[in-house]
């Protein structure tokens, strides 16, 4: 059953209480059938024997204890509902931003920033937090994904919010939660979850962490400027600065540490100072971008 191999935080924490509460439940009715059974055993009537059974009024000590106990136990589930609530609905910081609105039947996904629309498969980056606005152009859709661990409504007129995780590579498929119509089995969900490479990871860190994005876009990263080109697909063109070096990823290093060798008077300033490793990871990751 995959959605007892959750694959998100936010997934296993509601994975966690559910087993918790299933062991307690297992447990209490493994107490109350046995007290049963050993009632019905010991103090069977003996065959033949019409006597009455001696005749007892209430016992202090038990009721006391078959009163405090569930509620201490129930105290304590409230306690760590509350807390798996806060897990699922914390937020992520540094999330990157996606809306997912539901079509009768079809799920189309916008990245915020900058903008580009997708749909059905579902592609996220590992270990990267999501932050999800999920709403429906029609009628109420559920966006379910059973490995995610939780689902999320859509509905007209409101937008609801999902976080989500996804911290292991795979495939997973997901459906519709909510009949939506005549073809709402077939409004399935597929997400492909890939790492960034360790090296690609660094490199999108090192991108961030410069001062890239104050001039450059890549699509699904936090907010980015529009001054040099977009380098969302910068890995997959054949040249670099409008053609004056091929794109190899010598060049591109060359091109980042001083660009103005190659372009003089180009309005992009060197990275000279970026080390070594970084500036490998930096070229590894966006020659990855095609
Ligand atoms: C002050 C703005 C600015 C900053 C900061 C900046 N760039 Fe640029 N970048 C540009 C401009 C403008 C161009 C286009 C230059 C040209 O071709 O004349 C460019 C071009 C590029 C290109 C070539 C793109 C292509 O399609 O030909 C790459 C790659 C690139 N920059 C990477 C980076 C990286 C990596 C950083 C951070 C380490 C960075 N840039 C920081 C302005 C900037
Ligand atoms: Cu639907």
């Amino acid at each position: 059953m995959p959605s007892f191999d959750p694959v998100s935080p936010q997934g296993l924490s509601i994975s966690n209480l559910f087993w918790f509460e299933l062991i307690v439940s297992g447990l209490l009715l493994a107490l109350v059938v046995g007290v049963l059974v050993i009632a019905l055993t010991r103090f069977r009537a003996a065959p033949g024997d019409a006597t009455e059974p001696p005749q007892r009024h209430g016992n202090r000590r038990l009721e006391v204890i078959w009163t405090v106990s569930p509620a201490v136990l129930l105290a304590i589930v409230f306690v760590l509902v509350i807390a798996t609530i806060r897990t699922v609905d914390a937020d992520q910081p540094g999330a990157r931003t996606l809306r997912v609105v539901g079509h009768q039947w079809w799920w189309e996904y916008v990245y915020a920033d900058p903008q580009a629309t997708t749909a059905n498969e579902l592609h996220v980056p590992t270990g990267t937090p999501l932050q999800m606005s999920l709403e429906s152009i029609d009628v109420i859709h559920s966006f379910h994904v059973p490995q995610f661990g939780w689902m999320q409504d859509l509905v007209p007129g409101k937008a609801n919010r999902m976080s989500i995780l996804v911290d292991r590579a795979g495939v997973y498929d997901g459906y519709c939660n909510q009949y939506c119509g005549l073809q709402h089995a077939w409004m399935r969900v597929r997400v492909v979850a890939e790492p960034l490479t360790p090296s690609g990871a660094r490199g999108e860190q090192v991108f961030l962490q410069n001062t890239c994005v104050a001039c450059h876009a890549i699509r699904g990263l936090p907010p980015t400027a529009d001054i040099g080109p977009d380098l969302t697909h910068v890995g997959g063109r054949s040249t670099l600065g409008a053609g004056v070096i091929d794109n190899t990823p010598d060049n591109l290093r060359r091109w980042i540490f001083n660009p103005q060798a190659i372009k003089p008077g180009v309005l992009m300033p060197a990275y000279q100072k970026l080390g070594d490793a970084d500036l490998s990871a930096l070229v590894d990751y966006l020659e990855s971008l095609k």
